[in-house]
């Protein structure tokens, strides 16, 4: 359904559907809501745009925009702890504006890769 129906155009060096949510805003912790979402990582900035209901999720075009978008510079990523989440292989990134998402994915191989690409973005423009 949805995103996995689609054929999406990867406008970057690396995208796919992960599980994410955003679990703290500007330092004040919100509410968790788990959601499928195409995510690109494009320079030093990784763009999310949720895809149910849209067909034409993807970014670049003039049809759709990210629908939400973080720096990752100065931020870190690691492994969240099982208070964070029940859920199997959680990445916690925390952006440098107090910004903390939790991003999943139930493929190992696949959330191994995003830990690996996300950690080599932050250390490549960690003096930006
Ligand atoms: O950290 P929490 O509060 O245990 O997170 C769970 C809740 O957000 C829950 O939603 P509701 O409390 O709105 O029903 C979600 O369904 C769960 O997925 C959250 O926990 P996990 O461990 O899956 O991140």
């Amino acid at each position: 359904h949805g995103l996995h129906n689609t054929v999406l155009f990867c406008p970057s060096e690396k995208c796919g559907v992960l599980n994410v949510t955003k679990i703290t805003e500007h330092g004040k912790k919100v509410r968790k809501n788990w959601a499928s979402t195409w995510t690109v990582l494009q320079g030093s900035s990784l763009l999310f745009a949720k895809g149910q209901g849209s067909g034409t999720s993807w970014f670049g075009g003039n049809q759709s925009k990210p629908e939400f978008m973080v720096d990752l510079r100065g931020g870190s990523v690691e492994w969240a702890s099982k208070e964070k989440s029940s859920k199997k292989h959680v990445i916690e990134l925390k952006t440098r504006v107090g910004t903390e998402l939790l991003i999943q994915s139930e493929i190992d191989t696949v959330i191994n890769d995003w830990f690996r690409a996300l950690s080599e973005t932050i250390n490549t423009h960690a003096w930006e």
